[in-house]
């Protein structure tokens, strides 16, 4: 959980908080000019200037994006809805010992941050970023002028869904109802936005460097159903509970692809939602249907075949692309899944699948390396020395765990092994997609983002899964 912290914008990472390594002054990128970004669209005019500090860097780069956050935003507020008890106010944040687990307060501080992205009518900006790839270590160093993309359907519908999941966990919480009943207000107005302004998949035009934030009609229609149980768990409006009904195979888990490890939020917002008493009885029906249904189609991704995979955490070889821990990760989550409400089916599969799924991240696989950094101090004998990450550079004194005078912090999750790897270097090329991994971050033409750059979405889907581990 501490990555987060370490990837929080504009914020210091200062004693006792930081380690001493990693102490750093605010991620501002210059004099608060994340306080003052101008809109990509219009960066001549001062009456569009707009203060979006905050939030997490979305990877190793120092952007921004309001639909990348969906992910790791929803795994986390599930992580803790679903084991509330194990989530403890002591993580050696600013905020730890405030009365509210840590984890809540780091999910705090991005919506603080999504909340400044949210403008008057309702819409929501897509991203923040700069328009150069030159990241700079330490972040302070970075004097980068900020901008913010256009208000745009896809953002605006992921808001809302976040917004309404943040009120609904938060307003269980003595000290944040008066924020849930805010965040509340939020997601209606950006809901209500979504379904009143045209939509589109083109909306980023990528002149704020990197990532294209866009997502297709089709996920923007699955994230709307998202938004749509969280807001009906909060009011139990029955509109919503009819847009459920008459959206829901819009959804990842009704698509041919089932319960997939893509697209997390749109299953875990259905199981939850068949939780619910007052959830519509047929829908809640096709959900549980749907996914008692699904190992059977998707034998593979259920464990059914361990021995398939020398380490007992079988992924088909299409899955090791960019990013195939989060994959891992997330199929543990899926298997889970069957092992609590409503479904709590009593066979230790599921959950042993989980595990090992777990504990291939933790270094059971054909390299033996815990895909976590830095893990020495905490008991590994072999972790990921290093990262690619604008802070954690090549070159700077935060490169290697071992060679360097401080390397990264400990505990960000690599991408992983990528059999897709487009670029030169062998390895990852020319291996069995489980060996497609080089332990270095060297920038072009080396592209080793496609195989050790942590993100928040990784980092999520892997503290969800460890989350359910923990007594
Ligand atoms: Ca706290
Ligand atoms: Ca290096």
């Amino acid at each position: 959980m501490r990555v987060f912290f370490y990837n929080r914008s504009g914020h210091a990472k200062a004693r006792p908080h930081a380690d001493p390594c990693w102490v750093d002054d605010a991620a501002d990128p210059g004099p608060s000019e994340e306080r003052r970004a101008r809109s990509v669209e219009h960066p001549e005019d001062e009456t569009l200037v707009r203060d979006v500090r905050g939030g997490w860097f979305d990877a190793g780069d120092t952007n921004k994006y309001v639909t990348f956050a969906a992910e790791p935003v929803h795994q986390l507020l599930a992580a803790y809805r679903e084991r509330p008890q194990i989530w403890k106010d002591d993580f050696n944040i600013p905020e730890s010992g405030n009365g509210v687990a840590d984890i809540l307060d780091e999910v705090r501080w991005e919506i603080a941050w999504l909340k400044r992205m949210q403008v008057e009518d309702g819409g929501v900006l897509i991203k923040v970023g700069s328009l150069d790839f030159h990241e700079t270590s330490p972040p302070s160093a970075d004097r980068r002028p900020r901008y913010y993309g256009p208000v745009c359907s896809s953002s605006t519908i992921a808001a809302a869904g976040m917004f309404a999941h943040a009120a609904l966990v938060f307003g269980q919480v003595q000290e944040l109802k008066p924020e849930a009943e805010e965040l509340q207000a939020r997601a209606v107005t950006a809901w209500e936005h979504y379904h009143r302004a045209p939509k589109s998949s083109q909306c980023d035009e990528q002149k704020i460097k990197a990532g294209d934030a866009d997502l297709s009609l089709e996920q923007q229609a699955g994230l709307s159903v998202v938004a749509a149980v969280y807001l009906f768990a909060l009011t139990r409006e029955p509109a919503y509970a009819s847009y459920i009904r008459a959206h829901m195979n819009a959804a990842q888990p009704f698509g041919p692809g089932g319960w997939n490890g893509y697209r997390p939020a749109e299953g875990e917002a259905l199981v939850f939602y068949a939780t619910l008493s007052e959830a519509d009885p047929a829908v809640r029906s096709a959900i549980i249907e749907r996914k008692l249904g699904d190992p059977a189609t998707r034998r593979d991704l259920y464990g059914f075949y361990p021995e398939r995979d020398l380490y007992r955490s079988y992924l088909p070889d299409q899955a090791y692309h960019w990013g195939s821990n989060r994959v891992r990760a997330q199929i543990g989550s899926i298997n889970l899944e069957l092992a609590q409400a409503p479904f709590a089916i009593e066979d230790d599969s599921y959950r042993t699948r989980a595990l090992t799924a777990l504990q291939y991240l933790h270094g059971v696989n054909p390299l033996g390396v815990v895909y976590l950094s830095n893990m020495y101090a905490l008991g590994a004998e072999r972790s990921v020395n290093e990262i690619f990450h604008g802070w954690f550079a090549d070159g700077t004194a935060f490169d290697n765990a071992l060679t360097s005078a401080c390397g990264p912090p400990p505990g960000y999750l690599v991408g992983g092994p990528n059999a897709a790897y487009s670029g030169p270097s062998a390895p990852p090329r020319r291996q069995p997609p489980q060996k497609a991994y080089r332990d270095w971050n060297g920038g072009w033409p080396d592209r080793s983002w496609e195989i050790t750059e942590p993100s928040i979405s990784y980092q999520a889907s892997y503290v969800k899964l460890l989350s359910k581990f923990i007594d």
